[in-house]
């Protein structure tokens, strides 16, 4: 059976509603829902069905192509002056000897170790304070681009860099151009979680605003660069929050269309100031995932984290309209070990990608951060390498 002929099928059982029924017409017709119809979609579609109109899409763009690519995370420091409830690094200011705060040198140090490995990507981002300023991040950028210049720096969020210009009196613009100049390559999505106000103010109350989190990624798209964006789901905030976020993002990037990729990220509930607020179900997640994919139409990617989603609940989403799965990271992102991810030290092997990825008949490629590729591993047969700890990738010979 095609995904269609299976959509149709769905669509003709007597409990799918008239409106929901000319919902799906829409995006199989690929025209662009509005909120109150995401609304319906939301309440009303159960997870077949909304897993196969994102699946529909997401094969529609992609195909069975699949992204990863080879990364590795800085986390400069995990204390911070904000005080965001669903983050386990906000308590750490209380007991700050105890948390980590690198200097300069020792970043480059982290940057020098992968100097012999093919990883295109460094992401980093971490807590928020005083000393890492416009000074230390333009000079750490621009330290890490003298000596790997391919290298393609993802650094901070428009909370650092609201916090940083605000300090240093510049404007967004300038601030991003200072940024660009110094070697930054792209805006990962963080910081982003929920714009809608009412729940904003209760989550993630000192930080910067929706409306300046998306400013920031506005002034650096218009410098013709491209960024992520995220959203943090599943804890007290309702589907209507949701499709606000989604709607706000979809507007901004058809005024710029700098956006790559869509990452929902699941609230995860340990050590933290919302430990009281259950998880959302594995279903639920799902259900977000696909709806990303059918709501932002003009976004070309949607990717699903593992480190914070686990391997297999991962692997699940490559049949719910995502077509990224993120990076090797090499346990060198503490986020999500530390809020209650089944991940403890997420770290794998392209090979262990690559399978993960073959496991449910999707064609695993190797991306770099701007989707150009690196590697098709369809045909791809792997070997252990004895000379070190990875794997040596070869290809079939026929
Ligand atoms: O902004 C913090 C989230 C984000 C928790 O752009 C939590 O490629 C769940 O944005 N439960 C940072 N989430 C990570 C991030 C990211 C990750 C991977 C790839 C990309 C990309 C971006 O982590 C924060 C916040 O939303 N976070 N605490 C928690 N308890
Ligand atoms: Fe700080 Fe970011 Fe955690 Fe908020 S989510 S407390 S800004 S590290």
């Amino acid at each position: 059976m095609t995904t269609t002929e299976n959509i149709e099928r769905l669509l003709a059982h007597h409990t799918v509603s008239a409106s929901l029924r000319n919902i799906a017409g829409k995006v199989l017709n690929g025209q662009r829902i509005t909120p109150e119809e995401g609304l319906t979609l939301f309440q009303e579609a159960d997870l077949g069905l909304m897993g196969a109109l994102a699946n529909f899409i997401r094969e529609k763009k992609h195909g069975d192509n699949t992204y990863f690519n080879r990364n590795f995370h800085i986390e400069p420091t995990n204390v911070c002056v904000y005080d965001c409830k669903f983050c386990s690094y906000s308590r750490m200011i209380k007991k700050r000897e105890e948390g980590w705060e690198y200097t300069m040198d020792e970043m480059l140090e982290m940057v020098k170790k992968y100097d012999d490995q093919p990883v295109t990507e460094v992401h980093i981002v971490g807590g928020v304070l005083p000393q890492y300023d416009l000074e230390f991040y333009t000079s750490l950028f621009r330290k890490i681009k003298e000596h790997r210049p391919e290298l393609h720096v993802k650094a901070l969020t428009p909370v650092e860099y609201h916090y940083i210009f605000k300090k240093a009196k510049i404007s967004y613009a300038e601030g991003m151009k200072l940024m660009k100049e110094a070697g930054l390559d792209s805006m990962p999505g963080g910081g982003a979680e929920i714009f809608h106000p009412d729940i904003r103010k209760q989550i993630a109350a000192d930080k910067c605003t929706g409306e300046q989190w998306l400013a920031i990624h506005e002034e650096w798209h218009k410098l013709g660069m491209r960024s992520n964006a995220t959203i943090l789901y599943g804890h007290i905030e309702n589907y209507e929050h949701r499709i606000h976020h989604l709607e706000l993002l979809r507007q901004l990037q058809d005024r710029t269309g700098g956006f790559q990729t869509f990452i929902p990220l699941k609230f995860r509930n340990k050590d933290n100031q919302m430990s009281n607020v259950p998880e959302v179900s594995t279903v639920e997640d799902l259900k977000m995932y696909a709806f990303s994919r059918i709501y932002l139409d003009n976004f070309d990617h949607v990717k699903a984290y593992w480190p914070m989603l686990g391997r297999n609940n991962a692997q699940l989403t490559l049949a719910y309209g995502v077509d990224d799965i993120d990076g090797t990271i090499d346990d060198t992102t503490k986020i999500y070990s530390m809020a209650g991810s089944e991940e403890q030290h997420p770290a794998m092997s392209t090979r262990d990608l690559v399978n993960l990825i073959r496991q449910v008949g999707r064609k695993p490629i190797e991306r770099d951060t701007l989707y150009n590729v690196v590697m098709d591993y369809t045909d791809v047969v792997f070997e252990e390498d004895e000379q070190n700890r990875g794997y040596t990738a070869l290809p079939v010979l026929n």
